[in-house]
């Protein structure tokens, strides 16, 4: 399989390269780290996100500045693409509509166990940490190209935010082995943290003690809650509080196996975020809701009102204690 995604990079000549909307680590870590192979084979390539603008928390990784818009698009004239860390192409927003007039090859590189291999080539692999570690897998196995430093930025970056920084049940002995080589090739692990993690806005902050201050327990002590119901969260703030994160502050809670967090979406309706610490899958439950994920980390989008939405994802969690 490695061998076969390394020729299809080799035979081709040109490339759209993208990935889910409101990208993270992972997916602009991985983004970044294909633009590079191909930039090392010297081949043509564009990396085009939906998010206008592309967080910009990971400016410090290199050529995130070649990163553009959808809105910025003008004819890109591809022949390939390949998306990345995206488990259902609808994840891509607005970039989707680049491949729809025409037949293209896709390859689709995933982690995501609910990935729909929509790809002409698909490599899922859920046990890998992230996006990042399989590109690294990729490049140890087929030797495609050498791994310098701006390329194992790329890599650490997408790998520490998908494990929150070797918290998770995904950190395994590859991953922690390929950081440590990244590290080894002049990462600097301080300035990774130091611009993702260490430089938040005081609004961000304030918003941070108001989820915690909405934090209550259900089922026996279960289930741990958290809602920005009221908080009209800007653009900045999605960049800055890692909402995707915020969720495990309900599992930090002793005796909590599964977490839920609600908070408006940006295109309206509610955005759910589904933490499990143990044996509960919460991919099952977010499935229900149209939703998806892996089983200890899920979400999926609702339209109900918040109370509405907190008595139906309560009622399944406690279907899944049975
Ligand atoms: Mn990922």
């Amino acid at each position: 399989m490695f061998k076969k995604i390394s020729d299809f990079l080799i035979k081709n000549d040109s490339f759209l390269l993208s990935s889910h909307l409101n990208a993270d680590g992972d997916a602009i870590g991985s983004l970044l780290a294909v633009g590079t192979i191909l930039k090392k084979l010297k081949k043509k390539h564009w990396m085009v996100l939906h998010d206008n603008p592309v967080n910009p928390k990971f400016k410090f990784l290199k050529d995130f500045e070649k990163i553009i818009s959808f809105d910025e698009t003008r004819n890109i004239p591809f022949e390939v693409a390949v998306f990345l860390d995206t488990a259902d192409s609808d994840r891509l927003g607005t970039v989707k509509s680049l491949i729809e007039k025409r037949k293209v090859s896709i390859l689709n590189i995933d982690h995501h166990v609910s990935n729909l291999r929509y790809g002409t080539i698909n490599l899922v692999d859920s046990k890998a940490s992230s996006t990042c570690e399989i590109i690294c897998n990729i490049i140890e196995e087929t030797g495609i190209v050498t791994i310098d430093k701006a390329l194992a930025y790329h890599i650490y970056t997408g790998i520490t935010y998908d494990t929150f920084r070797f918290a998770f049940s995904n950190t395994t002995v590859n991953s922690m082995r390929i950081c440590t080589d990244m590290v080894k090739k002049g990462v600097d692990c301080h300035e990774v943290s130091k611009h993702v993690y260490f430089e938040k806005t005081l609004h961000s902050m304030k918003i941070l003690g108001e989820a915690l201050k909405s934090l209550e327990l259900h089922c026996g002590g279960r289930v741990g809650f958290i809602s920005l119901e009221k908080s009209v969260l800007t653009e900045e703030d999605n960049f800055q509080i890692d909402l995707d994160n915020l969720v495990n502050y309900t599992t930090a809670v002793e005796g909590v196996e599964v977490g839920i967090f609600l908070r408006r979406a940006k295109e309206g309706g509610i955005k759910v975020s589904l933490r499990s610490k143990d044996s509960i899958d919460v991919n099952r439950i977010a499935r229900i809701f149209n939703g998806g994920g892996h089983s200890k980390a899920a979400g999926c989008r609702m339209s109900e009102s918040f109370d509405e939405a907190k008595r139906l994802l309560l009622k399944e969690v406690k279907k899944a204690f049975r």
